[in-house]
């Protein structure tokens, strides 16, 4: 991938595009990432320059135009040029049979047919248009005939491509799909509004649905929406009729389709089936009942859609929905038990969390025992009473929440449950803005938040203090032994040994590892301070630009800003941390304890190099390097080179006659890397 002399920058800028586009439909699409991160970035920030310094080179398919934009004013409303239809429901089997028997008798000549069952992926639909294969313009389902335009969001997701995977592309196709949210990635939005005490989403749907509707596309852009293609519709003539069209692209039924649509770039549901009867539906509908636990994203039930697109045609659509088409739900995920009590929970942050103490049920698949009332609005929305029945829901991994409460079960002369005023663990007032869902306890020294940063500071990404877990974290805040984590930086065996169960060996053990923590890098400790929206990644990031505590603790919102991936609130966040005395007192007292509150020097120049951090083992023969030079070369550039494969190991780099190494890397899933790699690596 060397770059020779002639090569002109419009086509190195043309090789950069397709050797990105190649590497994301690998890894969005096929979920089979085929190079390593690193050579993604490097080729990514080449293109970026590159553009940078030839913005007329820039076009609308780059891979560099997905990282949104600056904030919309509004959305427009456009019309769909076909309405988006709804599903007609089914929720049994006996239900399905009903509508199968509708549509036959529909088309009374129609023997055996094929169905194709798609997972209903629990999301928001959206329309996508290419013109020419260029992604030109993505819309919301709205309420079918008219919806928003998005494009911009659209473009932030991934597995969308902004160019057809076509030589041949139609002027105009429509791709229609559901744009959904990971659980996981639900959960760390749902954990990131918590911390800046904003109310959770419902559900990864609602989530979803408000991230695309994000007026500034680069939040959107951080959220990581996915997105999963079922229709395709090809477009003739000017009258905005679509049709399918008579060409090689063209299919014929459903399952041709999603299998096009999957090899012009987008990401089709995998755990398709064709189906040749209403039994095989059953099976489908059957195994995915539960299969569907497993998932890494929502799904309510399962898609029937007749196979045949001629058939289709024939059958064509009701006021509101295709006749050739059901869902076939599952049953929500509910239950009913009874509220034994409610306790009230105070987080690291001060945040206090209703939770409702529940008679325990057995819920998709797990006994629930606990669930969230979510804050203080909720709570008083609910009108929740001691001894109600209530309904719990749980939804894939997420935290069962109370979701109603049947008042007709009420006891007689219940008491109604409120949110305290005072602190349940430290008694002082808690307090709730007005715009804000988060009900808080503001002492810096309240045992529970006290207590919530320890255990924070002990983290393996922080400081990384192993057995100093919650009970003995418990106890020497209750004993008042420790009200910071600087205090743990004055223990001794002598204080610790006489903890209830703790013996000598285990308090040398602990003073132990509290002493090693302070080898832990300036990372990990800006880390472990527990700052609002301060992460390991934010944290590394900013340890990596300011590289001193004083450099970051006199930096201005403003200056902070500037470093990339950083925003306002997180900046805002950092800053106004370090104006807090107490905070600055703090940080004296970890400074005399002897903790690393800057880069070391061999970090400043592994910082500045692009394998910083990483781990590199050399096996074979490379082609033109000798070990020593390439030893030399992974060194100059920040790396490290180990001599034998391990989970360390970040690459391994294999020439000619390669052995055992290979196998071991390769068993781990450790990244292989050829010579030429490496360079482009290091470039
Ligand atoms: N297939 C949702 N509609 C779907 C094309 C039809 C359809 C869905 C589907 C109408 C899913 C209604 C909104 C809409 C495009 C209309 C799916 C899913 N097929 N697999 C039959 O996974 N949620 N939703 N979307 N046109």
């Amino acid at each position: 991938m060397g770059q020779s002399a002639e090569q002109s920058t419009a086509a190195r800028v043309q090789t950069l595009r397709s050797q990105l586009q190649a590497a994301s439909y690998a890894y969005y699409v096929l979920d089979a990432p085929d190079l390593p991160d690193e050579v993604y970035d490097r080729l990514y920030r080449e293109l970026q320059d590159l553009e940078a310094a030839h913005p007329e080179l820039v076009t609308p398919d780059s891979p560099t135009q997905r990282v949104g934009e600056r904030p919309a004013a509004q959305f427009t409303s456009v019309r769909h040029n076909i309405p988006l239809y709804s599903l007609e429901n089914a929720f049994d089997l006996a239900e399905f049979r009903a509508w199968e028997e509708r549509w036959r008798r529909q088309a009374p000549d129609v023997g055996a047919v094929d169905y194709v069952a798609e997972l209903k992926i629990d999301g928001n639909a959206l329309a996508l248009t290419y013109e020419n294969g260029l992604l030109v313009r993505g819309v919301t389902r709205g309420d079918g005939v008219a919806g928003e335009e998005i494009t911009q969001n659209v473009r932030t997701i991934r597995s969308i491509p902004l160019r057809l995977n076509t030589d041949t592309p139609p002027a105009v196709v429509e791709v229609r799909g559901e744009a959904f949210l990971a659980l996981d990635v639900f959960e760390q939005i749902n954990a990131e509004r918590a911390e800046r005490g904003e109310a959770p989403f419902a559900n990864p749907r609602n989530a979803a649905a408000g991230t695309l509707r994000q007026l500034d596309s680069r939040i959107v852009a951080a959220r990581k929406l996915d997105f999963f293609a079922y229709t395709v519709h090809f477009h003739e003539g000017e009258n905005s009729k679509f049709k399918i069209q008579n060409s090689k692209l063209s299919p014929s039924t459903q399952w041709a389709a999603l299998q096009l649509l999957q090899s012009l770039g987008f990401r089709v549901n995998p755990n398709r089936q064709l189906c040749r009867s209403a039994a095989d539906v059953q099976a489908y509908y059957d195994e995915w009942a539960t299969r569907r636990a497993r998932l890494s994203y929502l799904t309510d039930g399962v898609v029937v859609k007749l196979n045949d697109f001629a058939l289709q045609q024939q059958l064509g659509f009701t006021q509101k929905f295709p006749r050739w088409a059901v869902a076939l739900k599952y049953p929500a995920e509910e239950v009913p038990t009874i509220l034994e009590n409610v306790s009230f929970q105070v987080g690291r942050t001060g945040a206090v969390t209703p939770v409702a103490e529940l008679h325990p049920v057995q819920l998709a698949g797990t006994t629930v025992a606990r669930a969230t009332l979510h804050n203080a609005d909720r709570l008083a929305e609910l009108d929740i009473h001691q001894g109600d029945t209530v309904i719990v829901r749980k939804a894939g991994e997420i935290i069962p929440e109370v979701v109603r409460v049947l008042a007709e079960l009420r006891p007689d002369h219940a008491t109604k449950i409120a949110m305290p005023t005072h602190c349940p663990q430290c008694g002082s007032p808690l307090v709730k803005p007005e715009d804000e869902a988060v009900t808080r306890c503001i002492n810096s020294s309240c045992p529970a938040i006290v207590q919530g940063a320890i255990i924070h500071w002990t983290r393996r990404d922080a400081l990384d203090i192993e057995g100093l877990g919650e009970k003995w974290v418990k106890q020497l805040v209750e004993q008042g032994l420790v009200q910071s984590v600087a205090d743990l930086y004055g223990l001794s065996e002598q204080v610790l040994e006489p903890l209830d169960r703790m013996g000598q060996r285990l308090a040398q053990k602990l003073v132990g590892a509290i002493a090693a923590s302070k080898a832990r890098p300036w990372a990990a400790v800006l880390y472990g301070l527990g700052i609002r929206h301060v992460g390991t990644v934010n944290a590394k990031t900013l340890a990596q630009h300011f590289l001193t505590v004083e450099a970051l603790a006199a930096a201005s919102p403003e200056r902070i800003e500037t470093v990339h991936t950083i925003g306002p609130e997180i900046a805002q966040a950092v800053a106004q941390w370090f104006q807090v005395p107490a905070n600055q007192t703090l940080i004296d007292r970890l400074r005399q304890a002897g903790l690393q509150l800057a880069a070391t020097p061999e970090e400043q120049a592994q910082a500045a190099g692009p394998l910083a951090g990483k781990t590199f083992v050399l096996t074979g023969t490379l082609p033109t390097l000798t070990r020593p030079e390439a030893t030399e070369l992974i060194e100059a550039a920040g790396g490290k080179v180990t001599s034998s494969v391990s989970k360390a190991t970040d690459y391994l780099v294999a020439g000619e006659k390669a052995g055992s190494k290979l196998t071991k890397a390769e068993s781990l899933g450790i990244a292989i890397l050829s010579e030429t790699d490496l360079r482009a690596l290091i470039a």
